[in-house]
């Protein structure tokens, strides 16, 4: 346990990454929200914050509270990483900027439509072949293997050895909590899918014309070297697989608990947009992770410690009732932006976009096919230091 250095601000022993709690976060992220604007959480020696006027705040100031120190609980600092940082998501101002400019050209609206007709086509094709079988596990056989299928050829990727991507994103989000009996399980297995990583984040092992190829073209423009590129192509993998694949299982989860909203999306395919923007607020895959001061920082009349690492629950501030109206209700008719589910300021999601329009073609591709979704089973989930999501969910569906 660590001792409360900061006089005024309430303690917990919450434990944002016991099993119990991963299973159903919100009621502790409502406790967490009413204990106060900071919390000591003492297990961690870590500040949380939980409110979204607080994670907006501390994600809107880079220069106080920063990423270079680990987006994780340990310290770069004054611990080594269990692998080279991320040269866009564990990076400062000014050297995050001229990365974050390639990626968010290679990652633009304009780049990402050119890839629409074919997702639809793929998402048209797994739906009709399913619907056809009329039941099946949507988490494994949909979910997964759409992102798996779509992204991974977008990014260029050999077809072999993408069984891969998801125990390698695992270890990644399992790496930003503490090192757990999670992190060593997931890290004891992990070394074929290390090293196919470090294979297809080279050059060679990429299409020449995917997204992995324009980071490389970037580097014989001189923007960035060749090896910042690969960096690159392994930040593509690490934050691209486990994330949308969640996010389409955190979908189903929802439409399936409340099939009324489904009937709406059935009757009204072309609200897929903004119904994805309302499962990334009520039920986001992305959790938490951490900022470090910079300095002594005043804040909401406390004086945060330099080093201080700082728990920024982009979850829990979705559904802070400050900011939502009936926060706890998943309704996509609201107008859900704004959330921070895509986390928020220099370093929010760079792939945004990208999950946006496999979220929008996959949700749409199903509307239209799909009248009623029935679970024949508990959705069994995954659980992960950082990311929320399932292993399974069987289903049988009802064609329009
Ligand atoms: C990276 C990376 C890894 C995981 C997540 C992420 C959410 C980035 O390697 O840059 O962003």
């Amino acid at each position: 346990m660590h001792a409360n250095p900061y006089s005024g601000v309430p303690v917990s022993d919450f434990d944002p990454y016991d099993s119990a709690v991963l299973a159903n976060p919100y009621p502790h992220y409502e406790r967490l929200r009413e204990a106060g604007p900071w919390v000591w959480l003492e297990r961690y020696g870590a500040l949380a914050v939980a409110r979204h006027e607080q994670v907006h705040a501390v994600l809107s100031k880079p220069d106080l509270f920063c990423s270079s120190a680990g987006v994780g609980l340990a310290n770069f600092h004054t611990e080594t990483p269990w692998r080279k940082p991320s040269i866009i998501l564990e990076a400062d101002p000014p050297n995050h900027g001229r990365i974050r400019k390639v990626v968010a050209r290679v990652l633009s609206p304009a780049s990402i439509g050119r890839l629409r007709s074919t997702f639809e086509a793929v998402a048209a094709r797994m739906v009709d072949e399913l619907v056809e079988r009329g039941s099946f596990d949507i988490a494994r056989e949909l979910c997964e293997a759409f992102p798996t299928k779509a992204f991974g050829d977008a990014v260029g990727l050999p077809a072999e050895g993408r069984e891969h991507l998801l125990p390698y994103g695992d270890m990644v989000f399992n790496g930003f909590g503490p090192i757990n009996e999670r992190f060593h399980e997931r890290m004891k297995t992990s070394g074929e899918a290390v090293n196919w990583i470090a294979q297809v984040c080279r050059r060679e092992a990429l299409t020449t014309d995917g997204l992995g190829a324009q980071l490389y073209a970037a580097a014989d423009d001189g923007e960035i070297t060749h090896e910042e590129a690969s960096m690159l192509v392994r930040t593509l993998l690490s934050a691209g697989l486990d994330t949308t694949i969640f996010t389409l299982c955190n979908a189903i989860v929802s439409f399936t608990a409340h099939p009324e909203q489904w009937a709406l999306l059935h009757e009204n395919p072309s609200l897929a947009r903004q119904a994805l923007e309302e499962v990334l607020r009520y039920d986001p895959t992305f959790h938490s992770f951490y900022r470090t001061t910079t300095q002594a920082v005043e804040v909401d009349g406390i004086t945060l410690q330099p080093e201080q690492k700082v728990a920024v629950f982009i979850a829990s501030a979705n559904r802070d009732p400050r900011r939502w109206p009936g926060a706890d209700t998943f309704d996509i008719t609201r107008r859900a932006t704004g959330h921070t589910g895509f986390g928020a300021g220099i370093h929010g999601c760079a792939g945004q976009m990208m999950a946006r329009l496999e979220g929008e073609v996959l949700l749409t591709a199903l509307a239209r096919r799909v009248a009623r979704i029935h679970r024949e089973g508990e959705p069994v989930l995954h659980f992960n230091n950082t990311v929320r999501g399932l292993k399974s969910l069987p289903v049988s569906v009802e064609p329009s």
